[in-house]
């Protein structure tokens, strides 16, 4: 009989034991998120403007941080720094290079697994990119907003954060690129989109659909982990004080060649045609691109239709004008593609074309010659 009575105590013994050990085991590793904050309306505050009116950029994401009720039980080690607090409508480069070089020192010194980035929604699509690019590491970035400040009746910004943390802390979001949570849905840098001024549910992709969702507990993906979308330019930003001008000029009906000659005529060193259609323009405009084709200076068709590619040499002979076409990417994303190949150098416009047409051998043998 005491046999049996030792035998249950040493049983009970060893299941404390164990329970004690993975307690641990789990506090140990943590996933360690490092939180950067930017600003935008997820740390906004009411103003007297009219009674929906805020101010972006008013709270530290510390004190947003400290808002979120039973944070803990994300189970993330956490650290949140301040890096801008701005409306993203005043985002920049100065901005974006205090960002990968905190990123980059972050990974490399095994700091943090994975890292999150508050950011106001106007111009988060295009940090989102910037980072695609210029970040060469496999952790989970992922980048999340708010429609509502904080001081709304239902402010949105606790949930998404508390989402984006969870996307971030998975391990499944590794290798993905970088990433944007916004109302529990995630999207790849390459084609979030600010698609609404009003809802909640502010983003929607350029391509395809959102690649995963969130629930209370976990981030789930409906696609395996994609290729890298981009081979990253990655650059001494040290030594980048600023990013090459490129303008991006509208076409609408009547539109004229002025707009992008005086670009030229500005120093633009790209410009960016966000056009009608299939990236196309008018009449007008050709003579403007032929003078930019004689000044050296690259010129991207990109459209303003929300979604689809714009293909060379499909209803606009880009040969016959020293354009390239963008494809899949935006004007507004082109443009940051087209800056760092500047930045590095490049003036080529069939490397430049190989670079937008994306992940094809060309843009990574390019990369790799560089
Ligand atoms: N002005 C917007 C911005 O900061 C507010 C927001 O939606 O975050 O981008």
């Amino acid at each position: 009989m005491n046999f049996k009575i030792w035998k249950w105590r040493l049983f009970v013994l060893l299941l404390c034991l164990s329970f004690c050990c993975s307690a641990l085991w789990a506090e140990e590793n943590k996933p360690r998120i490092l939180l950067l904050g930017t600003g935008g309306t997820i740390v906004g505050v009411a103003n007297q403007n009219s009674p929906t009116g805020y101010t972006a950029g008013q709270l530290t994401v510390e004190e947003l941080v400290r808002s979120l009720p039973g944070f803990e039980r994300l189970g993330v080690d956490l650290k949140a720094e301040q890096v801008a607090n701005i409306a993203s409508q005043d985002m920049d480069y100065p901005v974006w290079k205090a960002l990968v070089e905190r990123i980059e020192r972050a990974a490399a010194q095994d700091e943090a697994d994975a890292f999150v980035i508050t950011h106001g929604t106007d111009t988060l699509e295009e940090t989102a990119f910037f980072l695609e690019l210029a970040l060469d590491i496999d952790n989970p970035v992922v980048l999340v907003g708010a429609m509502r400040p904080t001081t709304s009746l239902s402010a949105d910004g606790p949930q998404n954060l508390w989402e984006a943390i969870q996307v971030a802390s998975s391990v499944d979001s590794f290798g993905r690129g970088v990433l944007v949570s916004f109302a529990g849905e995630i999207f790849p840098a390459r084609y979030a989109t600010k698609a609404s001024t009003l809802q909640t549910g502010a983003f929607a992709p350029t391509f395809g659909g959102a690649i995963g969702f969130t629930d209370a507990h976990r981030a789930h993906y409906y696609v395996a982990s994609a290729k890298k979308q981009r081979r990253p330019w990655s650059l001494d930003w040290s030594k980048l004080e600023s990013l090459p001008k490129v303008e991006i000029i509208p076409v609408y009906a009547g539109a004229g060649g002025e707009a992008l000659l005086q670009a030229l005529e500005r120093g633009a060193q790209g410009i960016v045609i966000a056009g009608v259609g299939d990236g196309n323009m008018p009449a007008s405009m050709l003579q403007a691109c032929k003078r930019a084709q004689e000044r050296g200076v690259p010129v991207v068709r990109a459209t303003r239709v929300f979604q689809g590619y714009v293909h060379k040499d499909h209803e606009f002979k880009d040969s016959d004008y020293g354009t390239v076409a963008a494809y899949d990417l935006s004007p507004q994303k082109a443009r940051i593609l087209l800056q760092l190949l500047l930045a590095r150098g490049v003036r080529d416009l069939e490397r430049i074309q190989a670079a937008l047409v994306g992940d094809q051998p060309g843009a990574l043998r390019f990369a790799e010659e560089e």
